[in-house]
């Protein structure tokens, strides 16, 4: 074999990595795909320098030099399971089967299991950029062994984007350690969209911009530390004019917003692990509602008269700004306190400011902030939350006034602003000295018998609240 690496899966994503593979020195690259004509449409259009195609999986392992290196990108599910298992039988001890597809993490540490006990590598990738990150560079969040990292590594460092001088991957953890990072990814992304939508929504329809209004503002805060890929394309969005009616597309399009299940296995993982992940939630909920068109209609029939715009008051735009900020904070806040949990729960050793740093180009959530989370974690890599790094406070205590106001505006407004609002919500529970969690402890006492802890002694207490027998009746059962 004389190929350094192989892709099988040769449709948008798998076709520019291996582009982006064979476009770099030192790799040859094997490329397969099950139906052969799009394996004969990439070298037909882009050329056969660097690539070995096959029309046949034992051609496709034949062509691979050892130890064998192969990049799945086929469909997630049932399609990455049979690719594997057609990988297996021909591989042998010590080749790597690389997943780069968005796998469900847990299906990723299952196959990782499997394969290990054949002697195989198996290396679930998460890989973020979309189909011009794959082409161009993208950001890669790899998981499996140390070993396979070391053969696998230089190849993916080949390929990443590069910020600040450093490629855009690193060894995350192993087994589905990768895959787990890029849901959070992909969650955190779901929050930062919702966020810059409501912004859009208020400025819209409190502050009166028009859009061409709205896309000098989004070009100003892209100029500043809210610069971001994002931001950025919401300027290209809301420049965008539909060619037959001449209005701006934005008004065109739809209002139910579709989303691929990345977002919801982020909050399932997040509930079932305890943390907090407000502002993912209400962005995966925002889309949702959005998608019920015959119930906002009844809600609207029932409901015609909305409140009265508030008045706008100076400094509208950066207060909104300020608020869009400091909900970013929370959302990315709650995504690594998910990331810490993750590991604490699999056994993953990750390093929190190298995943910050290798989000910082290619994926969808590059932004100048995560420069800003690379320092809190290189600072003190131990931080009980983003929120409490000295550099993030202060941005949120700078904000915070702004922030209470643009969440009142919206409420009176009869805005839905949930990102806005479940952040502060999120932030106030944290800096609140007392929660009434000490009167929800009182119920579940009273009604299960569930106990409760006191602030002034040691021990479980359960109290004997009937109506006629009220006495303070404290006592430590056996448990
Ligand atoms: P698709 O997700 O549309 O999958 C199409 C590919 O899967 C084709 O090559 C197809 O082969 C192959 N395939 C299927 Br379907 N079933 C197969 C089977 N049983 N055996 C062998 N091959 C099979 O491709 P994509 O949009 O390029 O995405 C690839 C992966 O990358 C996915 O996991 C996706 O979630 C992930 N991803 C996509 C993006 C993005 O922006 N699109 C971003 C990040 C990650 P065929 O040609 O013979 O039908």
């Amino acid at each position: 074999g004389q190929a350094n690496i192989g892709v099988i899966g040769l449709a948008v994503m798998g076709s520019n990595l291996a582009r982006n593979l064979a476009s770099r020195a030192g790799n040859t690259v094997a490329v397969y795909n099950r139906t052969s004509a799009r394996t004969e449409e990439l070298i037909k259009e882009h050329g056969d320098a660097g690539f070995i195609a096959s029309e046949d999986i034992d051609g496709f392992v034949a062509s691979l030099s050892k130890p064998r290196t192969a990049i799945i990108m086929v469909q997630a599910g049932k399609g990455t399971d049979a690719v594997i298992s057609q990988l297996a039988e021909k591989f042998e001890e010590g080749d790597i089967i690389v997943d780069g597809g968005n796998a469900n993490f847990h299906d990723t540490i299952r196959r990782e299991h499997d394969l290990r006990e054949k002697g195989l590598n198996f290396v679930g990738t998460g890989i973020s950029g979309g189909e011009e990150g794959a082409l161009k560079g993208p950001s890669i969040m790899p998981g499996g062994s140390k070993e396979a990292w070391e053969t696998l590594g230089p190849i993916l460092k080949s390929i990443a984007a590069v910020a600040e001088g450093e490629p855009c991957v690193t060894h995350i953890g192993t087994d589905g350690a990768g895959h787990f990072v890029k849901m959070v990814h992909n969650g955190i992304e779901y929050a930062d969209m919702q966020l810059i939508a409501e912004s859009y929504d208020l400025l819209r329809r409190v502050g009166g911009l028009s859009v061409e209004d709205l896309v000098k503002v989004f070009q100003e805060w892209n100029g500043g530390d809210l610069e971001s890929y994002l931001i950025e394309i919401t300027v290209e969005v809301l420049k965008q004019r539909d060619a037959d009616s001449g209005k701006p597309l934005v008004d065109v399009i739809r209002d139910e917003a579709g989303s691929k299940g990345t977002g919801v296995w982020t909050v399932q993982n997040a509930v079932g692990l305890g943390i907090p992940v407000s502002g993912i939630g209400e962005a995966v909920f925002a889309r949702a509602v959005s998608s019920k068109p015959s119930q906002r209609a009844a809600v609207q029939q029932a409901f015609p008269d909305r409140p009265d715009i508030a008045e706008v008051p100076d400094g509208f735009e950066d207060d909104v700004r300020a608020a869009l900020y400091a909900s970013k904070v929370v959302a990315y806040a709650q995504g690594f306190d998910l990331i810490i949990a993750g590991a604490k729960e699999y056994g993953w050793d990750i390093n929190l400011g190298n995943v910050a740093k290798i989000w910082r180009g290619g994926c969808i959530i590059r932004a100048q902030f995560l420069n800003r989370i690379v320092e809190a974690y290189d600072k003190n890599p131990e931080l009980e939350s983003l929120l409490v790094d000295p550099y993030f406070a202060n941005a949120v205590q700078e904000g915070e006034a702004a922030w209470r106001r643009i969440v009142g505006i919206a409420a009176a407004s009869g805005i839905p602003a949930p990102g806005f609002s479940s952040a502060l919500s999120y932030f106030d529970s944290l800096a609140s000295e007392r929660l009434p969690a000490s009167l929800i402890q009182g119920q579940r006492d009273f009604f299960g018998a569930h106990t409760y802890q006191r602030i002034d002694k040691d021990g479980t207490f359960h109290t004997l609240w009937s109506d006629d027998d009220r006495r303070e009746v404290d006592q430590e059962p056996s448990t």
